[in-house]
């Protein structure tokens, strides 16, 4: 039986925290989406087709891994995609709190869909996206925070 997860986030831009959490879903999954979708609480510094470029280049070397995008809701998504799974990262206490209340409006609209949780790898549980769209835009070094397309993307938007 093909096991298919959806990974699914914001990923502006993708960090190796995200890429973490792809890299061992992948392994435990026969499938993973890594879907971009737009989180109504976030003003993006990059468009969805650059997101999506970026996660395409930084996860070509997982071959079970594809990148997807959607405007609709997460939960017909995975339902329209069939997935076994969502599959979402967990860095600390902070996180729980919003992840148990997407995580229960998605199973009210559909119970039959699984949301997983993994918990971040030590060395990125301090890591995210805007951490780093932070620190690039005064111009530090983030090359170990993030894969080499991203940090190149980050440099030209900051016109470094
Ligand atoms: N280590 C481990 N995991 C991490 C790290 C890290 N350093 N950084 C981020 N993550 C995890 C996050 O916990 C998350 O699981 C995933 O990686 C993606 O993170 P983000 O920040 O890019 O994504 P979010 O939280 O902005 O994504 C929110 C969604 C886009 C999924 C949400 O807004 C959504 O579902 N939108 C679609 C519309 C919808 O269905 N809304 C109703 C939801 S109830």
């Amino acid at each position: 039986m093909n096991r298919l997860a959806i990974c699914p986030g914001s990923f502006d831009p993708v960090t190796y925290g995200h890429l973490d959490i792809i890299e061992r879903g992948s392994k435990i999954f026969d499938e993973l989406i890594v879907a971009v979708f737009n989180n109504q609480s976030k003003a993006p510094l990059f468009t969805v087709d650059e997101r999506v470029e970026l996660l395409e280049e930084s996860t070509r070397y997982l071959p079970n891994v594809s990148v997807d995008t959607s405007d609709g809701l997460l939960i017909d998504y995975a339902r329209e995609h069939k997935a076994d799974a969502i599959l979402r990262g967990l860095r600390a206490v902070s996180d729980f709190e919003y992840e148990m209340q997407i995580t229960a409006m998605n199973r009210k609209l559909d119970d039959n869909i699984e949301t997983l949780f993994m918990m971040t790898n030590n060395q990125y549980s301090f890591l995210s996206s805007s951490i780093v769209k932070e620190v690039a835009k005064y111009k530090a070094d983030v090359a170990d925070l993030v894969p080499g397309p991203v940090e190149k993307a980050l440099r030209s938007k900051y016109n470094k």
